[in-house]
């Protein structure tokens, strides 16, 4: 494969954007090469200016399930633009697409839509807080929710629950409320609790955690954070910007039995468009502006566009439910695939899938929290990731995200991908 074009296009964004990208996942930061700059998409495929093809597994992160340039989310895209980009006034298809989601999450009466993942988190801490009166949050090492200054934390010193700032520039008084455990571990949870009884206001959990790679939480874990929580007067949040839609027609809750008290949303409810959301049961909602007191707000909220595309892909969806079972068995022949050859090639593999989403570790143990995940191969994921680049695979670019199947990827495509696999790993094993 060439790359000249999107070298020579990585440079000139580089003296104008820093890093040279608008996300720093994007920077291939940790993976060999330059990213390819990306000209097109079509179907399953994405094309680079260089006039190279893809298999996208990444497809934006999550949104396009229905792949690229989909017909049906594209005539309604056009339509809602003919009308108009931006009202910044009500719209029905913004009530249009809260129905489609009220409908399907059982622990969710009202939704308010916003314009990231990002945004809805944020948003969804600051209710939780107004509506308990308390500060203190709880989150989990590994899990993402979006760059929110309260969000951005890494564990303290020693045995310290609470976090401290990740990031330069999040002053540590924005940080202090926020306790930190580990994934699939309820006794750091008890702790957190322990350590700051009765003043927690929420816990934020990724129920199936995308962003350490995928590292689903096991199903007693989540009845006994469901249980502290409740016992303590304490909000559950799901973060579902990934899950959702994703693992099922109804994100991780169309597979745990655990029912949270809010969940945020995005990706695939905008389509690739820009959208975020949190919802909860009517009390909940109540306290939020304009009905109650909690001040939230943003100008292209609801966007009609974006709703559009959103609302399109969720009634495809309900429309056709067995589409999970079909992007279920590519993602585990995808996975079991990869998994034979790394077995033929003597890499040490563990795979995971739940629903469309698919994870790969170069590990020889299950991975079940931050710290097992840490110890993947990093150096062979990178040449990894190049070499399957090299054959017109793309993967996500960080072995701490998750791969997606969408309804455009074939039987053959991933047979392809299969064989590239063990192409690329014979070729670095030698
Ligand atoms: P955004 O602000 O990026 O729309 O959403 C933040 C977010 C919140 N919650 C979860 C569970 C998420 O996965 C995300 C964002 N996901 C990453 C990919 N793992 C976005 C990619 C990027 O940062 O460029």
């Amino acid at each position: 494969m060439a790359y000249d074009k999107s070298i020579a296009a990585f440079e000139e964004a580089y003296k104008v954007i820093p890093g040279g990208v608008d996300s720093p996942v994007r920077a291939f930061s940790g993976v060999e090469g330059t990213p390819p700059f990306i000209e097109r998409g079509e179907g399953a495929y994405l094309f680079d200016i260089d006039g190279n093809r893809y298999i996208d597994y990444v497809q934006s992160w999550g949104p396009l399930i229905f792949g690229h340039c989909n017909a049906d989310i594209e005539v309604s895209v056009i339509e809602a633009v003919k009308k108009g980009l931006s009202f910044g006034a009500p719209t029905t298809v913004e009530t249009e697409l809260a129905e489609e989601i009220v409908s399907l999450f059982e622990s969710i009466d009202k939704v308010r839509f916003v314009s990231s993942g990002t945004e809805a988190v944020m948003s969804a801490i600051r209710l939780a807080r107004g509506v308990t009166g308390r500060d203190n949050i709880l989150k989990f090492t590994g899990c993402y929710h979006g760059h929110s200054d309260s969000l951005l934390v890494q564990a303290g010193s020693g045995l310290a629950t609470f976090g401290t700032p990740s990031s330069p520039g999040v002053p540590a008084d924005l940080t202090k409320h926020t306790l930190l455990a580990t994934y699939n571990d309820i006794e750091s949870v008890q702790k957190c609790f322990a350590d700051s009884p009765d003043d927690i206001a929420c816990v934020i959990i990724e129920p199936i955690a995308g962003n350490m790679g995928l590292v689903p939480a096991d199903e007693e874990f989540l009845k006994q954070l469901r249980t502290i929580c409740t016992e303590h007067g304490t909000l559950l949040i799901f973060d579902e910007v990934m899950s959702g839609f994703r693992a099922s027609l109804k994100g991780a809750q169309g597979i745990t039995t655990v029912k949270p008290d809010m969940v945020t949303l995005g990706k695939v409810i905008g389509a690739g468009m820009p959208v975020g959301a949190f919802g909860a049961k009517t009390n909940i909602m109540a306290h939020l502006s304009p009905e109650g007191p909690v001040y939230q707000a943003g100008t292209l909220s609801g966007n009609p566009v974006a709703m559009a595309a959103g609302l399109t892909s969720l009634r495809k969806l309900k429309a056709n439910s067995a589409i999970y079972v079909e992007l279920g068995n590519k993602a585990k022949k995808l996975m079991e695939g990869f998994k034979k050859a790394a077995d033929a090639i003597n890499v040490p593999m563990v795979t995971d899938v739940r629903g469309s989403m698919f994870g790969f570790f170069f590990s020889d143990k299950p991975v079940k929290n931050f710290a097992d995940a840490m110890e993947n191969d990093q150096k062979l994921f990178a040449k990894f990731h190049k070499g399957m680049l090299d054959r017109g695979i793309y993967l996500a670019c960080s072995s701490f995200e998750t791969g997606f199947i969408s309804t455009a990827i074939t039987d053959e495509m991933v047979d392809e991908t299969v064989k590239a696999a063990y192409e690329t790993l014979k070729e670095i094993k030698g």
